[in-house]
């Protein structure tokens, strides 16, 4: 059987060859490869290499991939019927679990993607406070909806502007996007713009820029100034959300926002998303309150049991800390043969999700991951890939480990690492 060259047929009717622009490797040069399927912490190309996967969907898979129950569960519900457009117990169920996790979500509604999330989240700040300007940072992504889809203005603290062709200057200018983890920035623009301000929205733990944390008052400083004014604070946990603790990053760092949108873990791999919050908050959206947001195949079925059956067989709070372990004898491994190639190499870890840079330390704005050696970076993935390692394909991306990488699999990708730095 001849081998079919699935990247030109994919290059010929999908933009760019991919649904989604990370995965052609633009960042990094060559050409991705096609998946077969996936085993716990390995993915299978269709013509037979495996790699240790780092991506797991972008942290969706944090018990690896088609785990037992996730796929029993998952094929128990298709049998059911996909999707009935009808209210479902399991819907019921997911939310019940997120609301017992998240003290600060009270209600939740399930929606299809993150950016569904975000996007319904900022119009409920926006509903709630009858203002229009939000607040975001440079290097977080929230999905791609033209609220923001947008970069800093010329100055950090002037209004934004398109980050992609087809956003209307118009919403850009209710966007402001301050520099990640500056302090002086968020007083400042609230002293000038406060009145007018519905939302600050913020990833508590920064996963797009690579893995960027927070420093000490950062958060507490985007909680006092949005209180202060009668603003939202808005986190999107998204990726942080059952990645970094079971009660995602606001119970890591024992902040409570206002809104909250999860997705991915909750998923299980399937499209499951969710925004929640207070109840005051999420009672303004349809059918209860003004706030009009929908969706024909919101809380369906499948989803539902892919998620129930993941928060499931993770359990609780215990999940965690055996993965922050593993996430950081990584980190550290990397940064420790890098030391030894005399590459200079820096990391950051929180929960399951972690980033390496090349750099002397880790970054903790996004101009700081800019400046790190992209270079390296192309090289080190593709050395790596070489070797049976599937790194995120971006220096801006974090990388997962799940509950299915064995420290066996940590040594072996160290060993790669080692002949990888080697060569750069
Ligand atoms: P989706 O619309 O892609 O489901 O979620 C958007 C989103 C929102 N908020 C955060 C914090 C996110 O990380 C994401 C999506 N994450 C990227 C990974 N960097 C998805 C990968 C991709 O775009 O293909």
């Amino acid at each position: 059987m001849p081998e079919v060259d699935w990247w030109s047929r994919a290059q010929a009717v999908l933009p760019g060859g991919v649904n989604s622009p990370v995965r052609s490797f633009g960042r990094v040069g060559g050409a991705p490869f096609f998946v077969e399927r996936g085993e716990g912490a390995e993915l299978v190309a269709v013509d037979g290499r495996r790699w240790i996967d780092y991506v797991m969907s972008w942290g969706a898979l944090i018990l690896g991939h088609a785990h037992p129950d996730v796929v029993a569960a998952t094929q128990a519900a298709v049998a059911r019927g996909l999707s009935f457009g009808a209210p479902t117990p399991d819907e019921v169920r997911l939310a019940e679990r997120i609301v017992a996790a998240l003290p600060s979500v009270e209600m939740v509604r399930m929606v299809n993607s993150g950016t569904e999330a975000t996007m319904s989240a900022l119009r409920v700040a926006r509903a709630v406070t009858g203002r229009d300007v939000v607040v975001k940072f440079t290097g977080c992504y929230h999905g791609h909806h033209d609220s923001l889809l947008v970069r800093a203005g010329s100055g950090a603290a002037t209004f934004g502007v398109p980050d992609s062709a087809g956003v209307p200057a118009a919403w850009a200018r209710l966007t402001l996007s301050l520099p990640y983890n500056d302090v002086e920035a968020v007083t400042d623009v609230f002293r000038r713009e406060g009145a007018r301000i519905a939302a600050v929205i913020v990833e508590p733990v920064a996963g797009n820029m690579g893995t960027v944390l927070p420093r000490p008052g950062f958060l507490e400083t985007l909680r006092e100034r949005t209180r202060e004014a009668g603003a939202l604070l808005i986190f999107d946990e998204v990726m942080t959300g059952f990645r970094v603790a079971w009660g995602g990053a606001q119970r890591r760092y024992g902040i409570d926002p206002d809104l909250t949108c999860l997705g991915k873990v909750i998923g299980g791999g399937m499209p499951v998303a969710a925004y929640g919050g207070r109840a005051e908050y999420l009672r303004r959206v349809a059918p209860l309150g003004p706030v009009y947001q929908a969706g024909t195949l919101s809380g369906n079925p499948v989803g539902m049991a892919a998620g129930l059956a993941q928060l499931e067989a993770i359990g609780g709070p215990a999940f965690y800390p055996p993965l922050e372990d593993l996430a950081t004898a990584l980190a550290d491994g990397l940064v420790e043969r890098a030391r030894r190639h005399r590459v200079p190499l820096a990391s950051a870890v929180a929960g399951g999700m972690v980033s390496v840079f090349f750099a002397d330390r880790a970054p903790t704005r996004f101009e700081e991951v800019e400046a790190t050696d992209h270079g390296r970076f192309r090289r080190f993935f593709h050395a790596l890939l070489e070797r049976g390692v599937f790194w995120p394909p971006s220096p801006y991306e974090s990388a997962f480990v799940s509950r299915a990488h064995t420290p066996e699999m940590v040594e072996a990708t160290l060993a790669a690492a080692d002949a990888a730095f080697a060569g750069l």
